[in-house]
């Protein structure tokens, strides 16, 4: 069998991938690409999670045209959300999207019952307002016990594929529910959500067969015959780190660049001591034995938001000249302000954080894309900078994978700002590591250094050397000024 799906889902988009390795080399094809999006109902955010369902079927029915008859398929999507399903298996309610405001406030609630300090000694996992543990909270005990079972989205997604409930670690581990210790849900949190363990699947690593496609849906609209469905390492985030591959020769650190951007490093232990929660800093399970040390910085979400407020004029790239034409250095924001979470118009939350600092307030759409990715460099390098102490390691390289590889501005301006050089690519990095790990599954590649390889040697990997920023200095005290909170902070 050398035909794999990756099925990849973001919060801007979704795509189907087809990856073929033959002779030691590893091909992809897209086929089927669709649009992501929540939207808000009586002031509540959903995702519409039978629509992405459909998509998967559009895309297999085009992998069958196509005339794929045998495959393997994996599924990542974004982390935290979840899925109430009754008995039956059918859906208790709809399903929120994280950027819902109602969980704004309830991170200080959950402390007046548990100490945070304890929560991250258990967890390790950041403070994030959208954690499962905090979304589950704001949800009455009455509710969660209609709930037979707690499937998070790309568990949800294989159960309908083929009828099986899992909880795959590297996403279940987002939920900040997950015992570093126990290595299963921690019973002191489940006891103040008043779950019960069995409310949740067994817990399941990347890899695992989980069976095949239901004959029915096989029949019912057309698909491959035989499509084994593969665990993957379902947390997109788990997957994209997967399919990076950093140089084995410089001491590395990876940013998986989409709609929000993750600074961190792979480590075999996690690291989760008193400095890294004062950090915020998290230790999410990844694929192998691994945890992935890292930082949520808004990423690329505020140049969407702004894209799509100004009507989908501008293609990405288009956006990115147009802040290449701007004044450098203009106007910052301190990005992970949680005021640009899921604000009511992020061109107006800009322009007033701008107003507020005494700074110009970025007028044309070239002005708040540059003052964007501006911020989002400085970001980078206040978050390497306390990478490199938490982890007492020097990085020499910073490697971007993700879409946000393709913006060679934010990549060339990462590489002055932080000094050092940028690697960018490969640009699906997500879908490659979920093929990766149904590759070596399927036992065509021996295990994840020699699937890193092989990215490595066949996806472009662009190296941007650091340029002199003659303004460096000033543009850093100013920064400073603006005093980057974090998404934390409510
Ligand atoms: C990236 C990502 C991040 C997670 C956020 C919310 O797509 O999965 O890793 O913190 O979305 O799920």
């Amino acid at each position: 069998m050398n035909n794999h799906i990756a099925v990849d889902i973001g919060a801007s988009s979704g795509r189907l991938v087809l990856g073929t390795f033959d002779n030691g080399t590893l091909s992809l094809e897209e086929i089927h690409r669709f649009s992501n999006a929540f939207s808000e109902r009586d002031g509540s955010c959903f995702w519409d999670i039978d629509y992405l369902y459909e998509q998967i079927i559009v895309g297999l029915q085009k992998a069958k045209a196509k005339g794929i008859n045998k495959c393997t398929l994996g599924i990542d999507t974004w982390a935290v959300d979840y899925v109430l399903l009754d008995a039956e298996g059918n859906r208790v309610q709809e399903v929120y999207a994280y950027r819902d405001r109602r969980t704004e406030h309830v991170m200080e609630e959950v402390a007046k019952h548990i100490s945070p300090t304890i929560v991250y000694g258990k967890t390790g996992i950041q403070q994030l307002t959208f954690n499962t543990l905090y979304q589950l909270y704001a949800h009455s005990p009455e509710e969660l016990a209609l709930a037979d079972q707690i499937l998070l989205v790309p568990d949800y997604l294989y159960y309908r594929l083929c009828g099986r409930k899992i909880n795959e670690v590297t996403n279940a581990s987002t939920t900040q529910l997950l015992n570093l210790a126990t290595r299963d849900y921690d019973e002191d949190l489940l006891k103040l959500l008043h779950l019960r363990r069995e409310q949740f699947a067994a817990l399941t690593e990347p890899g695992e067969v989980l069976g095949f496609m239901s004959e029915i849906l096989v029949q019912q609209y057309d698909l491959p015959q035989e499509c084994l469905l593969i665990c993957a390492a379902t947390h997109d985030t788990a997957s994209a780190v997967l399919g990076i591959p950093l140089a084995s020769d410089k001491s590395s650190a990876y940013i998986s660049s989409g709609t929000w951007s993750l600074l961190g490093v792979e480590l075999s232990q996690p690291i989760n001591n008193k400095q890294a929660m004062e950090a915020n800093y998290t230790n999410e399970w990844g694929a192998f034995g691994t945890y992935r040390f890292l930082k949520n910085i808004m990423g690329l979400w505020l140049i969407q938001e702004v894209r799509r407020l100004d009507g989908d004029r501008y293609s990405f790239a288009k956006l990115a000249e147009l802040a290449g034409e701007a004044d450098a250095f203009r106007s910052l924001i301190p990005c992970n302000d949680p005021r640009f979470m899921n604000p009511d118009n992020m061109i107006e939350e800009i322009r007033k954080a701008c107003m507020e600092s005494g700074q110009p307030v970025p007028e044309t759409v070239g002005q708040l894309a540059r003052c964007i990715f501006d911020s989002l460099a400085l970001s980078y390098l206040t978050y390497l900078l306390e990478l490199e102490t938490l982890t007492g390691t020097a990085i020499e390289v910073l490697q971007i994978g993700g879409g946000g590889a393709n913006n060679e501005l934010l990549c060339q301006l990462t590489a002055d700002i932080i000094g050092r050089e940028v690697q960018a690519g490969p640009v699906e990095s997500t879908a490659l590591g979920n093929l990766a790990v149904q590759i070596i599954r399927a036992g065509n590649i021996a295990n994840i250094t020699e699937a890193r390889t092989i990215i490595r040697n066949s996806f472009e990997i662009k190296s941007y050397a650091p340029r002199p920023l003659p303004q460096l200095e000033e543009i850093l005290s100013l920064w400073e000024t603006l005093q980057p909170g974090t998404v934390s902070e409510t």
